[in-house]
């Protein structure tokens, strides 16, 4: 079994984990657990091999009891000492920015529209500022345009954010097909037009306190990510954003600045039992109910 994230990267790596290895069930948590809760893992107990694609999952151990496991991703990350492979750059200090490119260099896999769409997916903008730009640029010289590779990589991540899962999945054999494929998937634009609204409505009613925007909003779609990437990219600040849904309180920060880092904040989160992820300059935290305003509070106050 596959199992990987629901975005953009996550889709296009299982995409090219399928290319180089087989055909396998694919498999996505619950749309914005970054863990595994006990329905998921009812499901996964049905087999013995699990490969692990674009997720750093806390509780990634208990799937060893019963099923060997291969993990292959660039979030920040220890060492997993029960999978059979744990290949993620970020545990020998190299920062990669997708999984399509973990991959690319795990399978000497050439660079390609799937590789390309995972480092515009999780780079945005900031992707032209990296070396991996080159592996783009390459791509743009054979024809694909820059512009095709950031819609498609929206058309793919418009399956969660909507919060359709099985969607998801079918969105791997979509990305199989090809990219002309995506860009003329047209469920996915109809998605695209939902949810650009959704996040519109939101940004819109953040609040600039200055040194960063601070929103508070209740939406059970999965856009609290692209809301904090809007008003952090768009408005050129740090944006914290806390979203309540009807089981749980979502929280989100993420700095246009590179010299920002969130570890501190990661930690801090996980000290008070929070399920928290993410890279340097971007984490997400999933809290109980009531919890959410308490933290960007907290996070206010040590950036003032
Ligand atoms: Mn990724």
């Amino acid at each position: 079994m596959i199992l990987h994230h629901w975005d953009a990267d996550g889709i296009c790596s299982a995409a090219m984990y399928i290319k180089i290895n087989g055909s396998d069930t694919l498999f996505t948590p619950k749309l914005g657990n970054f863990f595994i809760d006990d329905e998921d893992l009812a499901i996964l107990r049905n087999h013995s091999q699990i490969t692990i694609l674009d997720m750093n999952l806390p509780d990634v151990d208990k799937l060893c009891s019963f099923a060997k496991i291969r993990i292959y991703d660039h979030h920040r990350t220890t060492r997993v000492e029960c999978a059979e492979e744990h290949y993620n750059p970020y545990l020998w200090g190299e920062r990669f920015p997708s999984t399509t490119t973990v991959l690319a260099r795990r399978f000497s896999y050439s660079a390609d529209y799937l590789v390309a769409i995972g480092i515009v997916g999780d780079m945005g903008p900031a992707a032209k500022n990296i070396p991996e730009w080159a592996l783009i640029e390459n791509l743009i010289k054979n024809g694909i345009s820059y512009d095709s590779l950031v819609k498609a990589a929206e058309l793919l991540d418009s399956s969660y954010k909507i919060g359709k899962r099985e969607e998801v999945i079918e969105n791997v054999y979509l990305a199989l097909q090809g990219l002309d494929d995506i860009l003329h998937a047209e469920h996915l634009w109809r998605n695209l037009d939902t949810i650009q609204k959704e996040v519109q409505r939101w940004v819109e009613l953040a609040d600039d306190r200055g040194k960063f925007f601070y929103l508070k909003m209740n939406t059970e779609m999965n856009i609290i990510s692209a809301v904090t990437r809007k008003l952090a990219w768009d408005g050129g600040k740090t944006a914290i954003v806390v979203n309540t849904k009807p089981d749980r309180d979502e929280f989100y920060i993420r700095s246009p600045d590179s010299e920002f880092d969130a570890t501190p904040f990661i930690e801090e989160a996980k000290k008070r039992g929070y399920r928290a992820g993410g890279k340097k300059e971007v984490m997400g935290a999933i809290l109980p109910k009531g919890e959410g305003e308490k933290f960007a509070n907290y996070i206010m106050e040590v950036l003032k």
